[in-house]
C-alpha cells in the first residue's frame, strides 16, 4: 500500500494535466463527476449492488459511497464533496484520512439537499459527468456528458499512470492466491460451488466485490464462454477445470484465467501446457508500435499449429488457418484493454477525438483495435474449445478436415484458455499475473 501512497500524487497530476487540457479546448470552465446512486429493485425497497461511475473512482479510491461529487476545475485542486448522512439503518463511511486525501478538497455533507449549495455558484461553463441526467438538470448543469469531453478522457485513460499499475498488480497479487487456492480445491474434487467459495476466502472478496461473475467450469462446462451458473454438486468425475476470475484494488481489475486437467499427460492435459506456451510467445511479441489486431491474428496461425500438432484437424497449418477453422475453436478475442473497467474503454478508439476502428470482419469479437502504447494494460487470453454449434456452422471443405476422433475425446474435458494482465513498456511487457507465482 505505500506503495499506492507513493504513486498517487503523479496519478492526480496526471489527470489534472488531462482535464486541464480538454476543458481549454471546449471553452469549459469545470467538469462535476457524479459518483452515482443506488438503483433500486423493481416493486422492492431494496437496491442493486452498488457500481460507482469509473470516472469517478479514476480520482479518487472510494467505491462504495454513492451520492459524492467530485468538482474539477481548470488549475484548481479538485474538491471532493463526500456523503456522510445521519443514519442509524447503515453503516456510515468513516471519513477518509488515508494517503490521497491532501489532493483533494474534502468537503462532507449530511443532507442531499446540500450538494446545489455546495458546488460552484456559477456552473453554467461546467459539465455533468454521471449516468443521472436528471440529477444534472436540477443542479442546472445542462451539459452531461458531452461527447468530445468523453472521447478524450477515454483515449487517454489507456494509458495507465504508475498508481493505476500499482493497483491491478495489487489485484493480481490477491487473485493469484485465489487462483492458487482454486486449483487446489478442483484437485480435491470440490463442486464447482465450493471451489468458487475457496477463492473467495482465498482473495477475501464478497461476490459483489470480484469485478466480474466468477466462470468456475468443470469438465464439458469450460466450453461455454461465459459460464456463470455454478452447480452445487461436484460432478462423479472432474476431468478438467477452467477458471477465469479476477480481484478489485481501489476499483482497478485483475482479469485471470487458468486451465487444469486432472491427467496432465493426457491428450487434453498436453494441449494445456502448448498452449502456454503459445500464449507466452504471443506475450513475448508485444511491443509500443504493433496493432492488438496482428497479434489476435498471430495467435490463430497458432492455434492453427495447435490443432495440427494435437490431430484435431488432417491438415495444414495454413489450410487451417485459411478455411476459418480457428475461428470455431477460438471465437473470441485475444484479449482487451483492463483497468477501471474490466473491459476497459477505448479499445477501438484511434485518436483522442475518438475515430473508431471497429474489428476486422473475420474476428467479430475482437476488443481492441488499438496501436500498442507504452503505459496501456491488456488482457492475452488465447482459448481453443470444442463448441459443436461453430462446428456445425464451418464449411463442408472445413468440416472434411476436423478429425472427428480426437475432437469427440476432446469434448469432454470442454476447452482451455489462459490469460494474463500485462502492462506494455518501451522495450516489452511486464506480466502482473506471472510475477506472483501463477504457472
Ligand atoms: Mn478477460
Amino acid at each position: 500500500m505505500e506503495r499506492l501512497a507513493h504513486t498517487y500524487p503523479e496519478h492526480i497530476q496526471t489527470l489534472r494535466q488531462r482535464a486541464d487540457t480538454i476543458l481549454a479546448k471546449q471553452g469549459l470552465e469545470g467538469i462535476i463527476i457524479h459518483a452515482g446512486e443506488p438503483h433500486r429493485i423493481f416493486l422492492d425497497d431494496m437496491d442493486y449492488p452498488f457500481k460507482v461511475n469509473p470516472h469517478f473512482k479514476h480520482w479518487v479510491p472510494v467505491v462504495d459511497n454513492p451520492h459524492c461529487y467530485l468538482v474539477v476545475k481548470v488549475g484548481e485542486k479538485p474538491t471532493l464533496l463526500f456523503y456522510r448522512p445521519i443514519d442509524f439503518w447503515h453503516k456510515v463511511p468513516p471519513l477518509p484520512t488515508e494517503y490521497w486525501v491532501e489532493q483533494v478538497n474534502l468537503v462532507p455533507f449530511e443532507r442531499l439537499d446540500q450538494v446545489a449549495e455546495l458546488l460552484p455558484a456559477d456552473r453554467s461553463q461546467m459539465a455533468y459527468l454521471g449516468e443521472h441526467p436528471q440529477r444534472a438538470a436540477e443542479l442546472g448543469l445542462n451539459q452531461v456528458n458531452p461527447q468530445p469531453l468523453l472521447d478524450f478522457l477515454h483515449f487517454h485513460r489507456s494509458i495507465k499512470t504508475d498508481y493505476e499499475i500499482a493497483c491491478m498488480d495489487e489485484a493480481n497479487r490477491i487473485a493469484v492466491a485465489g487462483h492458487q487456492a482454486a486449483r487446489d480445491a478442483f484437485l480435491a474434487g470440490a463442486s464447482e460451488f465450493g471451489i468458487q467459495q475457496a477463492y473467495l476466502a482465498a482473495t477475501q472478496h464478497g461476490e459483489n466485490d470480484v469485478p466480474y461473475g466468477n466462470i468456475i467450469a468443470l469438465n464439458e462446462h469450460s466450453a461455454i464462454l461465459h459460464y456463470t451458473k455454478l452447480e452445487r454438486e461436484a460432478p462423479s468425475e472432474s476431468r478438467s477445470f477452467l477458471i477465469d476470475a479476477g480481484a478489485s484494488v481501489n476499483g482497478y481489475a485483475a482479469d485471470i484465467t487458468r486451465t487444469y486437467a486432472k491427467d496432465p499427460n493426457s491428450r487434453f492435459g498436453q494441449l494445456i501446457e502448448a498452449m502456454d506456451e503459445a500464449q507466452l510467445a504471443i506475450i513475448d511479441a508485444i511491443r509500443p508500435g504493433l496493432r492488438y489486431t496482428e497479434l489476435h491474428e498471430m495467435m490463430h496461425r497458432k492455434v492453427a499449429q495447435l490443432m495440427v500438432r494435437f490431430e484435431l484437424v488432417n491438415a495444414t497449418a495454413e489450410q487451417t488457418f485459411e478455411l476459418g477453422i480457428t475461428r470455431a475453436f477460438f471465437p473470441h478475442g485475444l484479449g482487451h484493454q483492463i483497468g477501471l473497467q474490466v473491459h476497459d474503454v477505448a479499445g477501438f478508439m484511434q485518436d483522442e477525438q475518438g475515430t473508431h476502428l471497429a474489428a476486422p470482419e473475420a474476428y467479430p469479437a475482437l476488443r481492441c483495435t488499438r496501436i500498442l502504447e507504452s503505459g496501456m494494460v491488456l488482457t492475452i487470453e488465447p482459448g481453443l474449445y470444442i463448441i459443436d454449434s461453430l462446428i456445425a456452422d464451418l464449411s463442408e471443405e472445413a468440416k472434411a478436415k476436423l478429425n472427428t476422433a480426437v475432437i469427440d475425446e476432446l469434448r469432454p474435458f470442454g476447452g482451455i484458455r489462459i490469460e494474463d494482465d500485462v502492462v506494455v513498456t518501451d522495450d516489452g511487457v511486464i506480466n502482473l499475473t506471472r510475477k506472483h507465482g501463477l504457472a
